[in-house]
């Protein structure tokens, strides 16, 4: 480091210490700065995904910083990030790098096979043939490739009450991380109830209306699809039970229900989640219906 670089790095910390005795500097966490080894390059500043920073008010002078930081709480919204300029800092852009790398990973990422095999789930797929024709062409992924069919006709129960069913969606870290939990818990809640289950298999690049296909070969009841939901920049691995009265060729969102949001990282987490999932499969064979007109049944309404 030359005699410059000290001198600039003087002045900058004396005239910080300055603005922060008089209240003008910002509230914003900060840490030492790195020194720098001869021809090593540093980048100084501090990693915004630690949690300290990552919450850390970054307006200058806020009128009222209780009430900013109450707010903020309240949220993983990036409220109160500041800005240098009319940009992002540079932590913020940082950040938002760091969180929109975890959902391209929970995007491409696979659903691990020890997972699967745990819970004796065999693979079919639908008729997308790689990952980025999943994102391009969603009417692919709720259709069942040919092989898929035949697979499922051989290998399952027919006519159970209830078939559940694991897709990736958009997020294999959704069923890594909350699948073992969940699982069980339906599959003990049914179990006690006398409710029939039928045999379970995973399916790869899933939509949620694949359901009707599958019901086509099967003939249940209740169809369950348990799959990851599009991440988040503030979550990337929760799981959504979408599920329907006997679905099939032409049935839509209006005939489903869901049950979103199961992950331990701020949402439902899963083992209260499959208890409330047993309950939504009972209502729905009570009522012999689902989504909207299971709403109006329950409430008396036609
Ligand atoms: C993307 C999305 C949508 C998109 C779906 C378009 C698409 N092709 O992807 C749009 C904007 C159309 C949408 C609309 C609605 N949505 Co929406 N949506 C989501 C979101 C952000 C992600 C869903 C996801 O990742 N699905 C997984 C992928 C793999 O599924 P997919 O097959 O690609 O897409 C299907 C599902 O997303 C499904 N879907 C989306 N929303 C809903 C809502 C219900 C009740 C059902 C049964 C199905 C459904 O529709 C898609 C086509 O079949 C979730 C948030 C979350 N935390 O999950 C909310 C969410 C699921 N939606 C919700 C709601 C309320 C709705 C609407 C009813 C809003 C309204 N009042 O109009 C409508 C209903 C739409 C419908 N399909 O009939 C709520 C459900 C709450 C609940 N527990 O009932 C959620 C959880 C958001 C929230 N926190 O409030 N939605």
């Amino acid at each position: 480091m030359n005699q410059a670089t000290v001198d600039i790095e003087a002045i900058v910390q004396a005239v910080v210490a300055e603005l922060r005795k008089r209240g003008v500097a910002p509230a914003v966490a900060t840490a030492p700065p790195v020194k720098a080894a001869p021809g090593e390059l540093v980048i100084d500043l501090p990693d915004p995904t630690l949690p300290e920073f990552r919450r850390a008010i970054g307006v200058e002078n806020p009128y009222d910083l209780d009430g900013l930081r109450n707010l903020c709480a309240t949220t993983t919204a990036r409220l109160g990030v500041g800005r240098a300029g009319p940009r992002p800092r540079t932590r913020s852009l940082l950040l938002f790098q760091f969180d929109h790398g975890i959902t391209q990973e929970a995007i491409y990422g696979e659903v691990s096979e020890s997972v699967k095999e745990k819970l004796n789930l065999f693979t079919v797929t639908t008729q997308v043939s790689n990952r980025d024709e999943y994102l391009l062409r969603p009417d692919l992924g709720r259709k069942l490739s040919a092989e898929a069919r035949k697979m499922i006709a051989e290998r399952c129960a027919k006519k159970p009450q209830v078939q559940v069913v694991v897709g990736d969606g958009l997020s294999a870290a959704a069923v890594n991380n909350n699948l073992p939990e969940i699982y069980p818990v339906i599959e003990q809640g049914l179990k006690s109830a006398g409710i029939s289950m039928g045999t379970p298999f995973f399916i790869q690049n899933a939509r949620v209306g694949v359901i009707n296909d599958v019901n086509e070969v099967i003939g249940a009841d209740v169809v369950v699809i348990l799959l990851g939901e599009r991440p988040g920049l503030g979550v990337a691995d929760a799981l959504s039970a979408y599920m329907g009265y006997r679905p099939g060729p032409g049935k839509t969102d209006a005939e489903r229900d869901v049950v979103c949001m199961i992950t331990y990282h701020g949402g439902t987490n899963p083992l209260e989640a499959g208890a409330y999932v047993v309950e939504l499969i009972k209502q729905t064979l009570k009522y012999q219906a689902s989504g909207v007109e299971l709403k109006l049944k329950a409430s008396g309404g036609e």
